[in-house]
C-alpha cells in the first residue's frame, strides 16, 4: 500500500493527494506536525532529507518533491493519464510545475504565513520557533520565514508574492485563451493539478478575486478545477470547519494590503 507523509493543509500535499484519487489509487496517511517540528526528527529526514512533506513511499522506498511524486505516480499508474502523450505538451505541462516550484509555493507560503501561520507560529515555544528557523538549513528560506512572522504583510517577500502571482494569472489566463478549458492541450492534467492547491488557498484567504475579478477564463477554469470530486475530496474534504474559518478570518485581515500593493506592483510597470 502506498504511503503518504503529510502535514495538515499542507500546499504541496494537496496535488499528490489529487492525483491520488484522479487515479483511484488507495493509500494511507502518516501524519507529520510541522509545529512541532516532527518533519526535523532523525528518521523522518532519512527519507525527506529536506525536512519537508510530502514523502510518497512505495514497497519500502521515499519519493520526495511533490511535482516529482505526481509525475511518479502517472508514469507508475498510468491509467488515466494526466502527462499528455506529445513531447511539445509535455514540455508546457512541466512549466507549470516549474512555475510551482520556483515562485509559486514560496508565493503561497509566504501569503499564508503573513496571513494566518505568523499567529499559529506564537503558539510555538520559543524554541519550537528557533527550532524551525535553525533546523531549515536554508539560510534564504530561513530568512523568509522570520521576515513573514515578524513583519506580516509588510514583508518585502509578501510583495514579490504578490508580483509573482500576477504574472502567473496574467500566463493562465493566455493559456486558457489559447486551448479553452485546460492550461495544457484540451484535457485535464499535471498541469492544472499543479496550479489547484495553490489557487485553492487563495480563495480560502479571501484573496483569490484580487487577481480574477477581471479574468473571467481563469474564474471559470478555478469552477471546474473546484468542482472536481478529487479537489473537493483532497481539499476542502480535509479540512475542518474551523481551519477553513481561520483562514478566511486571517487572509480577509490582510486583503486591502494586498490589494493596495497589488496596484503598486502594476503601477511601477511599464
Ligand atoms: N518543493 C517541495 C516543498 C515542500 C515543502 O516546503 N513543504 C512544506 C509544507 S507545504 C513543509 O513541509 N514545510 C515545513 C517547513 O518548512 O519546516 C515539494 O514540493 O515537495
Amino acid at each position: 500500500m502506498l504511503k503518504l507523509y503529510t502535514a495538515r493543509n499542507s500546499i504541496c500535499t494537496q496535488k499528490v493527494l489529487i492525483t491520488l484519487r484522479e487515479k483511484s489509487l488507495p493509500f494511507e496517511i502518516e501524519p507529520v506536525n510541522l509545529f512541532t517540528n516532527e518533519q526535523f526528527s532523525p528518521a523522518y529526514l532519512k527519507l525527506n532529507p529536506k525536512g519537508v512533506v510530502p514523502t510518497l513511499m512505495d514497497a519500502g522506498k521515499p519519493v520526495i518533491e511533490s511535482s516529482l511524486i505526481c509525475e511518479y505516480l502517472d508514469e507508475t499508474f498510468p491509467h488515466p493519464p494526466l502527462i499528455p502523450a506529445a513531447p511539445y505538451l509535455r514540455a508546457r505541462m512541466r512549466l507549470w510545475s516549474k512555475l510551482v516550484d520556483e515562485q509559486i509555493f514560496e508565493a503561497t507560503r509566504e501569503l499564508s504565513f503573513s496571513a494566518h501561520f505568523r499567529y499559529k507560529m506564537q503558539t510555538m515555544t520559543e524554541e519550537q520557533r528557533q527550532g524551525r528557523y535553525a533546523n531549515t538549513g536554508d539560510p534564504a528560506k530561513r530568512e523568509r520565514l522570520m521576515s513573514t512572522y515578524e513583519l506580516g504583510v509588510e514583508s518585502p517577500y509578501v510583495f514579490q508574492a504578490i508580483g509573482h502571482f500576477e504574472k502567473a494569472f496574467k500566463s493562465m489566463d493566455e493559456a486558457l485563451a489559447e486551448n479553452g478549458e485546460w492550461l495544457v492541450g484540451d484535457a485535464f492534467t499535471l498541469g492544472d493539478i499543479n496550479m489547484i492547491p495553490y489557487v485553492a488557498r487563495l480563495d480560502y484567504l479571501q484573496l483569490l478575486d484580487v487577481f480574477t475579478a477581471e479574468r473571467p477564463r481563469v474564474r471559470a477554469w478555478w469552477e471546474r478545477c473546484a468542482a472536481r470530486a478529487s479537489s473537493e475530496t483532497e481539499i476542502g474534504g480535509r479540512l475542518t470547519g474551523e481551519e477553513i474559518a481561520e483562514m478566511r478570518h486571517y487572509g480577509s485581515k490582510i486583503r486591502d494590503a494586498v490589494a493596495a500593493k497589488r496596484r503598486e506592483y502594476l503601477a511601477a510597470l511599464r
